[in-house]
């Protein structure tokens, strides 16, 4: 089974021609409270375990899309033309190629993220969400959600959590052609999620060394530690879900800090070694544990880079503001 076969499976017999307006789409950033990290398949980005994440509905992708009557597709990223010799340019026209129902389209892309690109935030899911939203339009698919979330996926496996706002988990799922893999909402009472707050370190707004795809193949393949990994996932999305049920941010914050921590460690006992963090990732773990302890329930998620995300309640707004005059805060409702 590849990316192809899974297009034709999802449109089937449905009409795909194309519109001649331009087409914008926005999707969300999505924050991974207990992380993806490895795949069962790695063509069709299946992943090892179910996942569940969190939407930043301000930040993320706004993509413009329209068909461009020449002999080629042509790509822009934040305004400036994305180099045809890029590993990203690459990822995208193998994305695009799925759509191409006809060899004579080709699209101009015009993607704008309002967070920093390919620093550990996410902005391959939201990019991916987006675009996969403005070829539902652009070809006037009119597919359903889940439909949207699988291909979304065969872009980027983080893409498909990126079509919801809230709280929204990814089903694994057993098929080998990946057709029961794709997320859904995860209910949390309004209140709960309103209560919430995340602030945003961003630190390192450079590439990062290795990408996510690259790191998540070596750390399958080479870490001792990745047999427990699923366990562990299974385990923490349990009780997190507990947490969440109960209100209890405590619990909530505790169980994300311990998972993005686990992810980290085994990473990090590769053969070679992964590691994403920099001196100023240890300077904030530090900093938020000792607030913890003597101040105020604080914790932080870290993705594939060292930027560091806290997680507070509201309430607490003030004191994260002055102990982290630098963060910039999002609400999640
Ligand atoms: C996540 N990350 O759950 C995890 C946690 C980073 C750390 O999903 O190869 O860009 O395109 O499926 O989705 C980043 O990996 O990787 C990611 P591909 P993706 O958010």
């Amino acid at each position: 089974m590849n990316a192809r076969e899974t297009i034709i499976k999802i449109i089937g017999s449905r009409q795909h021609t194309p519109t001649h307006k331009t087409i914008t789409t926005f999707a969300p950033v999505n924050i991974a409270l207990i992380k993806y990290w490895g795949k069962r398949d790695n063509p069709l980005n299946l992943p090892v375990t179910n996942s569940l994440s969190i939407a930043l509905p301000t930040k993320g992708t706004t993509t413009t899309i329209r068909i461009n009557h020449t002999t080629h597709d042509a790509y822009w990223l934040n305004g400036e033309p994305v180099d045809k010799n890029s590993e990203f340019f690459n990822r995208l026209h193998h994305f695009c190629d799925l759509f191409r129902f006809h060899p004579s389209y080709h699209f101009d892309i015009d993607t704008k993220n309002n967070i920093p690109t390919a620093a550990g935030l996410a902005s391959s899911a939201s990019g991916f969400a987006a675009l996969t939203l403005a070829f539902n339009q652009l070809f006037r698919l009119s597919l359903e959600k889940p439909q949207l979330s699988i291909l979304a996926r065969l872009g980027s496996g983080s893409a498909c959590r990126s079509l919801w706002e809230g709280c929204v988990e990814w089903e694994k799922g057993q098929r080998e052609d990946g057709l029961d893999s794709f997320a859904h909402p995860y209910e949390v009472t309004p209140s709960f999620l309103n209560s919430i707050g995340v602030g945003l370190l961003i630190f390192a707004k450079e590439k990062k060394k290795m990408s996510s795809r690259d790191a998540m193949l070596a750390t399958v393949q080479t870490s001792p530690l990745y047999s427990q990994w699923p366990k562990q996932v299974e385990q923490d999305l349990t009780d997190i879900k507990i947490a969440i049920s109960q209100h209890n941010f405590v619990r909530f914050g505790e169980i994300a800090e311990k998972n993005a921590l686990a992810m980290h460690h085994t990473m990090l006992m590769s053969q070679p070694s992964i590691n994403y963090c920099d001196a100023s990732t240890h300077h904030y773990r530090e900093k938020i544990w000792s607030l913890r302890k003597s101040k105020f329930p604080i914790y932080f998620t870290q993705d594939a880079g060292p930027n560091i995300k806290l997680l507070f309640q509201k309430e607490n707004l003030s004191a994260v503001k002055e102990a982290f005059p630098e963060a910039e805060i999002v609400f999640l409702t």
